[in-house]
């Protein structure tokens, strides 16, 4: 898979990139991630990128030109993929969304910035718009980092234990959240691991597992219904 990402701030994804998993998984050319400055597209002495919207109001937006730019400059090099735009107002990111995208063989994640993008960028690239929640962000490369890691945790060698990610919370057919796990030591300030779990008896665990996760699946259902 290859994802590019279109930003104002490339140098937040420095880190993130070289990090241990998605490192590797680069290195091993399982991957293929590109951070390109929106900047670079800018014209004149300042580069401007933004302005103030009409009409009145706070803060500032993505002016269409180098960001429309940017976006075909990108797609023109390495073919047009599936364009994302990182914003509030987008559907709300989910497993069944990071299975969708992991799914397709290009990506392209715009981030914005300040307070938005002006409207006709949508209109002349209809992106994918994707939130990650329903809260406010200064910007779409936090969210653009949450996408790049669950979508590459997804491909096939990247995590290097494939049944991890069908285990994974979210994941299956019935969505289920992962219940309780365990390692050593059996007994921890008086806490022991469920018998269930030492018995060898796979049979019965697969079953416990089950029924554990369906009782947490209800309780965080029961919670997020409270909160609302
Ligand atoms: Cl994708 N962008 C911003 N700025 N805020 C967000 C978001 C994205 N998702 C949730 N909040």
């Amino acid at each position: 898979m290859r994802i590019d990402i279109l930003t104002l701030f490339p140098e937040m994804f420095t880190s993130f990139l070289d990090g241990s998993l998605l490192g590797a998984a680069r290195a091993a050319g399982l991957i293929d991630i590109r951070v390109t400055d929106i900047r670079d597209f800018a014209e004149g002495v300042h580069r401007q990128v933004d302005d103030r919207p009409f009409g009145g109001g706070p803060g500032m937006l993505l002016m269409p030109g180098p960001v429309v730019d940017c976006v075909e400059g990108v797609q023109r090099q390495a073919g047009a993929g599936h364009l994302v735009m990182l914003t509030p107002g987008g559907r709300r990111l989910d497993q069944s969304i990071v299975e969708e995208l992991s799914r397709k063989e290009r990506i392209v994640l715009l981030c914005g910035r300040y307070e938005g993008f002006d409207e006709r960028i949508k209109e002349i690239l209809s992106p994918d718009e994707i939130s990650i929640g329903d809260y406010v962000l200064s910007g779409g490369e936090v969210a653009a980092m949450v996408i790049v890691d669950a979508v590459s945790r997804l491909l096939p060698g990247v995590l290097g234990h494939e049944e991890s990610a069908r285990q994974d919370s979210f994941s299956g057919a019935e969505r289920l959240v992962e219940g309780p796990q365990y390692t050593r030591p059996r007994e921890y300030r008086g806490l022991h691991v469920p018998d269930v779990l030492l018995s060898g008896d796979h049979k019965r665990i697969a079953a416990w597992r089950h029924e554990r996760a369906v009782d947490a699946t209800r309780r965080r259902t029961l919670q997020t219904t409270i909160n609302k």
